[in-house]
């Protein structure tokens, strides 16, 4: 049975709203009718298709109030567009302040409105922690008729934090296998003025002090002491600027490629050797199912939903948060060995087949959906 799922999510670049707008777009695939109530255009909604809408939540600056009231602006486009769109059910990434407008738009509209809150990490991880927001995270967490989150840990992170006493289904994240596959790249990396036996290694994030972007350069630094390689930094954030100095501080500028924001990311992983992702906070690292998708082993830390993402020792490694020694010593012994390269290479492309495919998990997806509606 076809469904009319309204969408809301942080429209911006960021795993939460990949994963959101990538959903939209496979179930508009699999026929749904989909509507994307965000306040601009998701960044990945790159496709024209007669079964996505999209309904942009007005954010006005009035005079009388400091801040722009996003989320009552939100919840009530949520409440208009899902009665005049006669919506089944509201998916919601990120439990403040989507759950929450979804309460208060079930509360306009009836309570045949079914809530599905998916918690992506940072609204737990981060938010978690601030007494001013945790009774209202649980409280959005309490009142979705169905919850899930990206990794097991980050159910027991809620849980822990939070105190909830809700059913938490784990669904991980995944990738479009069209997108992140491995293909031949070598003119690029010539284009890139990277010789042909450099290596490469990647570090794809938004440049949030959590992501520990100095480790990145830090562990680079010592692999190119022992092997000629060239880093490529993708993104851009708070941290852009301390990267940049500590590479000029390490003499290292020739080395360290400073690419800014991309879109054909899996382009410039095909041309990569090794992803490092060395963050102290990661409920799941879709950056790391994306490398891994495109055949490139991943070095994580042992934190948050990594572990689960990675298979220390077959598709990477997983080490100690600042452990720059180990990371650098297991990145030069990979990046040396052309056969356990290869074969952790060929083991990371299966283990998203296995594991992370986005059939099984937009069947999971539609799974809760019919069992929320059956509730
Ligand atoms: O990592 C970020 O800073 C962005 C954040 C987001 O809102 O997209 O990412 C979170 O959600 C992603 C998608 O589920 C996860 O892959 C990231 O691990 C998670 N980030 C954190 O937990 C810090």
């Amino acid at each position: 049975m076809s469904l009319k799922i309204g969408i809301s999510c942080y429209p911006s670049v960021g795993g939460s709203g990949v994963i959101a707008t990538e959903l939209g777009k496979l179930l508009a695939e699999r026929g749904h009718e989909v509507h994307f109530i965000t306040s601009s255009v998701p960044f990945r909604l790159d496709k024209i298709d007669p079964n996505i809408f999209f309904h942009e939540v007005e954010v006005n600056q009035y005079s009388v109030f400091k801040h722009p009231p996003y989320d009552l602006s939100l919840a009530s486009k949520i409440a208009e567009v899902a009665r005049r769109q006669k919506l089944d059910i509201l998916h919601v990434h990120y439990a403040v302040p989507h759950a929450i407008c979804a309460f208060l738009a079930k509360q306009m509209v009836g309570d045949h409105l079914k809530i599905v809150t998916t918690l992506h990490g940072t609204d737990i991880t981060v938010l978690g922690y601030d007494p001013s927001l945790s009774e209202i995270i649980r409280f959005g967490i309490e009142q979705s008729d169905t919850v899930t989150a990206v990794s097991n840990d980050l159910v027991r992170q809620t849980r822990e934090l939070l105190d909830v006493n809700k059913d938490i289904n784990t669904i991980y994240n995944f990738i479009d296998e069209r997108v992140y596959y491995n293909r031949d790249n070598t003119d690029l990396k010539r284009r890139y003025h990277i010789a042909e036996d450099e290596k490469v290694i990647v570090h794809i994030s938004n440049f949030r002090p959590v992501k520990r972007v100095k480790d990145v350069i830090l562990s680079f630094a010592k692999i190119n002491e022992h092997l000629s390689s060239k880093l490529l930094l993708i993104g851009d954030g708070p941290e852009l600027t301390v990267a940049c100095q500590l590479v000029k501080q390490l003499g290292i500028e020739e080395r360290v490629l400073f690419l800014g924001s991309q879109k054909d990311v899996a382009e410039i992983l095909s041309i990569s050797d090794l992803l490092l992702l060395l963050s102290e906070k990661e409920s799941f690292g879709l950056v790391a199912l994306e490398a891994m998708a495109c055949g490139v082993p991943v070095i994580g830390t042992n934190i948050g939903g990594i572990p689960e993402v990675i298979e220390d020792g077959k598709t990477g490694y997983i080490c100690e948060v600042g452990d720059i020694s180990t990371i650098s010593d297991k990145a030069i012994s990979l990046l040396t060995d052309e056969d356990l390269h290869k074969h952790m290479s060929e083991s990371a492309q299966k283990r998203v087949i296995d594991h992370f495919s986005s059939k099984d998990i937009v069947d999971q997806y539609e799974y809760i959906y019919h069992s929320t509606l059956n509730k």
